[in-house]
């Protein structure tokens, strides 16, 4: 075997960086498709406050059409807030919502946090939503920051979204692989790891205590004003961004030892955190508020193995010739 390539040709990185900046142009949501979702959200707080008023019923968008990461075909997450309790039961929820015409309705009672998820026709998005669980407005609020902190951190993380998603690596449900908010817990792990770091951690910085949600202490330094820029030493392109990432994760980084921590701002042992018994724990990655819960655990190991050719499969290219479009070509299935 040739010894892996550290880093890229010049010429061939500075291609690579031009065409992640023009893959980011074209992923990047449309005005239109910007403007259908805020639409949705109003009708949705509409038709709410119109079958139940006066319970103070509001809806906030959380998730990718939030953090500055979502493309055209993303759907959109809501968190409704509300005293009603007729809401609170989704059933009922998912009843009136097919009454006022929305389509694809599911209602999954008896998750974890209980969800329906629906498809409105009218603005043509999907949409899932949960009632009073407002946790994921405090990790969005979180992406949302890192995102803001330097600008390399939208186009890298929309790329490589896009890249998992044509590789059929981003479905924790039913695909048995990881979610969009694993895989930027795992991008941002990664910058906060390079040297010097293009991220700092949130949670080390220094930051006023905010009253814990559900027992869950949500605060971290959010004041992106002070914030901005903060990576600035780091002066790594796109396309040696890129690289690097599969290469950590294709072939340095120690799977048997290591979780990915975004609140540590660096990578933590299984044994400190007691998780070398866990199941499906090839991949540790650390949830930043519920620091107990390892969000690589939707992956098994068979899944693991896949993903883990997938990040050889494109530094490999990369290495070689340094075409994103190869990279990101749509997964054949046998
Ligand atoms: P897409 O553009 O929809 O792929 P997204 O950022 O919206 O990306 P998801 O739809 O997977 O990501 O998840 C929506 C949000 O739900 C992201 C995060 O705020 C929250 N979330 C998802 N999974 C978890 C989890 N395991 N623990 C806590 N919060 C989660
Ligand atoms: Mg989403």
């Amino acid at each position: 075997e040739k010894p892996l390539l550290e880093k890229m040709p010049p010429d061939q990185e500075q291609a690579l960086t031009r065409d992640i900046e023009a893959e980011f142009e074209r992923l990047k949501p449309s005005a239109a498709s910007e403007d259908r979702r805020r639409k949705f959200l109003d009708k949705l707080s509409r038709i709410l406050n119109e079958e139940w008023p006066g319970h103070d019923t509001k809806v906030h968008a959380f998730g990718s059409t939030e953090n500055h990461l979502c493309m055209n075909d993303s759907d959109v997450d809501v968190c409704i807030t509300t005293k009603c309790k007729a809401i609170e039961s989704t059933c009922k929820l998912a009843a009136a919502l097919e009454k006022r015409g929305m389509e694809r309705i599911v209602c999954v009672p008896g998750a974890k946090v209980p969800i329906v998820k629906i498809w409105d026709p009218e603005y043509q998005v999907a949409c899932d939503m949960n009632v009073n669980s407002t946790l994921a407005l405090d990790n969005t609020r979180m992406i949302k920051t890192y995102v803001e902190i330097d600008e390399r951190v939208r186009p890298l993380a929309l790329v490589i979204k896009h890249w998992t998603k044509q590789r059929v690596l981003n479905n924790a449900a039913i695909g048995g692989t990881l979610s969009s908010y694993t895989w930027i817990c795992m991008i941002l792990n990664f910058l906060q790891t390079r040297e010097p770091p293009v991220l700092p951690s949130l949670h080390m910085l220094p930051h006023k205590k905010k009253p814990p949600n559900a027992g869950v202490d949500i605060s971290f330094a959010d004041d992106i004003e002070t914030l901005r820029g903060w990576g600035r030493d780091n002066k790594e392109t796109l396309g040696e961004l890129l690289f690097a990432f599969f290469k950590k994760y294709g072939h340095d980084l120690d799977y048997e030892k290591n979780v990915i921590s975004v609140r540590a701002g660096n990578l933590l042992s299984k044994e400190e955190k007691g998780w070398q018994f866990l199941q499906n724990n090839r991949l540790c990655v650390e949830e930043p508020f519920n620091t107990g819960r390892n969000l690589g655990n939707t992956a098994d190991d068979c899944s693991m193995r896949g993903i883990h050719l997938e990040f050889r499969r494109a530094h490999k290219i990369l290495a070689e010739k340094g075409h994103l479009a190869e990279c990101c070509e749509q997964y054949e299935f046998p």
